[in-house]
């Protein structure tokens, strides 16, 4: 769940053709009668969230706790010997070998400008040099952390290997977007099997979005050529174009991701005004490998990571938003719905080491 919930009515628009090949499903919502303000999250609504939260990142929380406390057990100040096994816990748990350099760097400073540092205080101070290296990426939670623009389309392009959970992830933010009474359009431009299409078809009807289609097979480009012409020409806030993972060869990826990036832009010249890619947080350093890749092949301009229930090493949200100075926009806790989340560093660190003493 957002934190806000606004079921906006649905406006009727007359749809638009869209072009020769393009086939488009629109769903129809039941429409809510809801307020038009914004609703404040109650203080139990924000508890709730926090609770799914921290049930999400239990097994990271626990891994990297249960490190951290055997490694500080029976001692009581912050020395080289702590210090050596906290860099151990860092890096074991997947927060990767540059941002734990960092980290302890930090540590290390802190402890020589203070003399004395006991170990109850390294977690304050741990918290507080994590929150710092994540970079904030959302200023509001209105429409789920999309800034929609007024009479043009946000564009939102979605990459990233091959199950990392990208059309989980659009399907999810789509619900999001459309509860909070904005106008989704979805383009299928991973044409690679007819399952992918049919599977974002499946979350389209569920979240309550239009999708635009084409043939298995078909040219990607083309697809999301055809998406753009038909949410501008129906009045569409934002617009999610998926996108195949299976190109792992550089420059055929460069090729494609920018010729999908070309045509977007003949249609909205600022398109696509957000690049995301998603990563599969369970797969630990592989997620630092695939972000290494794909930043090299297009401008990434904003990060999920999904999978990150069930799995310990959440550390990887730390070390890849530091490494790439990337904005990690949602996290994804599980396969439900309304299982994507907006990441918020302090939340996120909250959930990791609980409420401060
Ligand atoms: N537990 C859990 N599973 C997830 C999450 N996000 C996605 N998944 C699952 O991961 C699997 C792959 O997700 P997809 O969304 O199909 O991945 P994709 O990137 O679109 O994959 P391709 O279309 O094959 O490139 C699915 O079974 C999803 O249910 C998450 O946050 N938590
Ligand atoms: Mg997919």
């Amino acid at each position: 769940m957002g934190f806000f919930d606004l079921f906006k009515k649905k406006k009727e628009e007359p749809a638009v053709a869209t072009e020769a090949n393009s086939e488009e499903i629109t769903t129809n919502v039941a429409e809510g009668e809801a307020p038009e303000s914004e609703e404040v999250a109650s203080a139990e609504e924000l508890e709730a969230e926090r609770k799914e939260l921290e049930a999400g990142l239990e097994k990271t929380k626990e891994g990297f706790f249960g490190k951290l406390k055997r490694a500080i057990a029976g001692r009581t100040t912050v020395d080289a010997d702590v210090l050596d096994d906290l860099e151990e816990v860092l890096i074991t748990s997947d927060v990767g070998v540059d941002t734990t350099v960092k980290i302890i760097e930090r540590i290390e400073e802190r402890v020589a400008r203070d003399k004395y540092m006991n170990t109850e205080e390294l977690h304050s101070i741990l918290r507080e040099e994590i929150a710092e290296l994540m970079e904030e990426s959302h200023r509001s939670t209105k429409d789920f952390g999309i800034e929609v623009k007024e009479g043009m389309p946000y564009v939102l392009m979605v990459v990233g290997v091959n199950g990392a959970g990208k059309t989980t992830t659009i399907g999810k933010l789509a619900a999001q977007l459309t509860k909070a009474g904005r106008k989704v359009y979805i383009g299928a431009a991973d044409t690679f099997r007819a399952a992918a299409i049919d599977q974002l078809a499946v979350w389209a009807e569920r979240a309550g979005a239009t999708m635009v289609r084409q043939e298995m097979g078909s040219d990607p480009a083309s697809v999301a050529y055809d998406t753009l012409r038909s949410a501008v020409a129906n009045g569409a806030d934002v617009v999610l174009i998926d996108t195949a993972g299976r190109l792992h060869n550089k420059v055929g990826l460069m090729k494609e991701l920018t010729k999908i990036r070309n045509v977007m832009a003949k249609v909205i010249p600022d398109a696509p005004h957000e690049v995301m890619l998603v990563l599969d947080g369970s797969t630990g350093q592989n997620a630092f490998e695939q972000a290494k890749h794909f930043t090299e092949a297009t401008q990434v301009t904003s990060l999920t990571i999904t999978k990150l229930d069930g799995t310990a090493k959440g550390g990887v949200v730390i070390g890849i938003s530091d490494k790439f100075h990337i904005p990690v926009r949602y996290i994804g806790i599980g396969e439900g719905i309304d299982q994507l989340k907006m990441f918020d560093r302090k939340e996120f660190v909250r959930a990791m080491f609980g409420d401060a003493k």
